[in-house]
């Protein structure tokens, strides 16, 4: 389908490259820009940036002219803004880079250009830091520049849920930037495009729904620390709840909670609701109990250690993952980054490998972490792992396995005659 209308995505990160993607094959000329030259190469190379195997037929079809100069994305009718929303240490959102993107378009803005925000933002950060950044330039919200918001909702490494038939939300400041922005969206995606009353409602969903994920992993999280006390299998607990076929949604006990969305998103309520002098008092609390996650992990790696008369001092431990998320290489806030910190701390000998991130291995292989380590934490659950047979870490004299993600056979591990300490189980 040809269309003649120009769109640039400005952040070809994990969401913008296949925004990009998509509208190419779906007709729209595409421009990208994004200020990692190396990145840009290789989307010029072709090459499948994210690794989204999904994309692997669409990228051959796909042209994107790369930005060169910030005046090319005068000649675009959209402008997709798609770049990192982090916090900083003290968990306060970091929106220099919307900031500063939408100064870009702002000043290479087509008139009459419809411009979205897709990062993830807390409510008001379009009423308050973009609309104002357009209007110093001189534009009109509503007559000579649209804004609109739609919430990301890119799930890395998902092999049925992409760019290309997750459902949207839609938000806008008035009733026409609204209607171009789900025009838009209708003409590249194949699910439901819902409008929201105000663009504050959409910059809330997102918040909402990663949040809603947070307090729900807190929550099983801290009925982990209760059960294993009362000598309940927390895991099974759940399983058993799930069979409920109406009004419960599993969530799974686990070192921690890392990724750029869910350990991130409540902090933007948290901290925009001090505006209004409101303490979000249940979002801090689930936050407080992700956080002590990989503190208690390691409480369960002590324990094991005493079992065996040892401590972290000097203790040959072996690391079995370090990205936040299995079967991708991801150390956004991840758990085992503290983990690593802590255990070195106190004088541990640590042996680390992840397959997917290298340059954070210090060790060849699973087999050398199994040669060389007395206890072995499992912290992510790459396939590989799963894979290690449960004999090995017998025959090569483990004493103790610290199951971070619950994803091992724990009765195998104790009939071999191994220390077994799981999440909750
Ligand atoms: N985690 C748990 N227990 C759970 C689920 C996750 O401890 O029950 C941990 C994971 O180990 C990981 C972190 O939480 O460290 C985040 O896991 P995630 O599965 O939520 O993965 P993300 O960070 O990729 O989250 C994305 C989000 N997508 C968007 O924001 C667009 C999230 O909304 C999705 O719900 C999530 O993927 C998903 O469902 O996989």
């Amino acid at each position: 389908m040809e269309n003649n209308q120009k769109v640039c995505v400005i952040g070809l990160g994990y969401v913008g490259f296949p925004l990009a993607v998509l509208c190419s094959v779906k007709g729209y000329e595409v421009y990208g820009y994004d200020k990692d030259k190396e990145k840009l190469a290789r989307i010029e190379k072709k090459e499948n940036i994210v690794e989204e195997k999904y994309l692997d037929e669409m990228i051959p079809k796909a042209k994107i002219n790369i930005v060169r100069d910030e005046n090319e994305i005068r000649n675009c009718d959209i402008s997709i803004i798609a770049v990192p929303t982090p916090v900083d240490e003290k968990h306060f959102p970091d929106l220099s880079f919307v900031q500063s993107a939408s100064q870009t378009v702002a000043k290479n803005l087509k008139p009459g250009a419809l411009v979205i925000v897709e990062s993830t933002i807390n409510p008001g950060v379009c009423d308050e830091i973009v609309r104002p950044i357009f209007e110093k330039e001189g534009y009109t919200v509503g007559k000579d520049v649209f804004i609109s918001h739609c919430p990301e909702r890119i799930n890395p490494g998902d092999s049925k849920w992409n760019v290309a038939n997750i459902p949207r939300v839609v938000g806008s400041f008035e009733k026409n930037g609204l209607e171009k922005a789900l025009d838009f969206y209708r003409s590249v995606i194949d699910a439901e495009i819902m409008p929201m009353e105000t663009i504050q409602e959409a910059e809330a969903v997102k918040i909402v729904e990663n949040s809603f994920r947070d307090i729900n992993i807190a929550f099983v999280n801290e009925l982990a620390k209760s059960f294993s006390l009362m000598g309940i299998d927390v895991t099974n607990v759940i399983r058993g709840a799930a069979t409920k076929p109406f009004a419960f949604m599993p969530h799974w006990p686990s070192r921690g909670v890392g990724g750029h969305c869910i350990p991130v998103d409540p902090y933007y309520l948290i901290e925009k609701a001090k505006d209004y002098d409101f303490d979000h008092q249940f979002l801090r609390i689930a936050r407080a109990i992700n956080n002590s996650m990989p503190f208690y992990t390691i409480e369960l790696l002590q324990t094991a250690l005493a079992e065996i008369g040892k401590s972290l001092k000097n203790a040959d431990i072996g690391i079995l993952g370090v990205s936040y998320k299995a079967n991708v290489g991801d150390l956004r806030e991840s758990p085992t980054l503290k983990i690593i910190k802590n255990l070195e701390e106190n004088g541990a000998k640590l042996h680390v490998y992840d397959p997917y991130i290298p340059e954070h291995s210090n060790v060849s292989g699973i087999e050398e972490i199994l040669e060389k380590s007395e206890a072995v934490m499992v912290l992510t659950d790459h396939r590989e792992f799963l894979e290690i047979a449960l004999e090995d870490y017998k025959k090569q004299g483990i004493k103790a396995i610290i199951d971070g993600m619950n994803c091992l056979d724990k009765k195998k591990i104790l009939e071999l005659g191994m220390i077994y300490k799981g999440i909750g189980r």
